[in-house]
């Protein structure tokens, strides 16, 4: 078989709902145990305001960024059964979640799929995505 290349992957990671910080140690650690993914750094974890003026708990965000042999899509199943295993029920849309897990960027791909878009089509909405990014980006070269 040929040996897929590893490639860098930024992985959003956020709680407004129990142990915020609790989900995002879980979820960091979780996706560190990915078959043939490493963790390779993490932003600092930041206190926001819910997005557009929704009445719900502050949220704590934090970004991360790996190196995966996962497919996109691969990666999008783990971090759908990570959520799970952290007690995410999903309601309604942008409802308050334990952990929330968005692939922001993966390596230079785009994919635009119904149930995939990379790069994450909110990045350029959300201020707090773009300082973890930009904090992680020093561990790029
Ligand atoms: N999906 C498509 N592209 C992606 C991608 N790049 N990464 C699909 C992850 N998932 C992706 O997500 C809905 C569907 O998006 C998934 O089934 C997947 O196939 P979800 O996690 O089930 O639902 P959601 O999180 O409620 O909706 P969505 O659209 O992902 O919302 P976001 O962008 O996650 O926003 N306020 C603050 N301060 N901080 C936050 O982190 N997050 C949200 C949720 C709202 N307000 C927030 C924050
Ligand atoms: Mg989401």
């Amino acid at each position: 078989m040929e040996a897929r290349r590893a490639e860098r992957v930024y992985v959003a990671l956020g709680s407004n709902l129990g142990d915020r910080a609790s989900h995002l140690t879980a979820g960091r650690e979780a996706l560190g145990r990915l078959p043939g993914t490493t963790l390779l750094a993490a932003s600092a974890v930041e206190e926001t305001a819910p997005l557009a003026g929704m009445i719900q708990p502050p949220y704590l965000n934090q970004m991360v960024l790996l190196e995966t042999v996962l497919t996109p899509r691969e990666l999008l199943a783990a971090c759908q059964s990570i959520e799970r295993a952290e007690g995410r029920v999903r309601t309604e849309r942008w409802g308050a979640r334990t952990l929330d897990l968005d692939i922001v960027r993966f390596a230079r791909r785009h994919v635009t799929e119904p149930d995939l878009i990379i790069p994450h089509p909110e990045l350029p909405n959300r201020d707090f995505w773009q300082r973890e990014l930009a904090e992680l980006h020093a561990h790029e070269r």
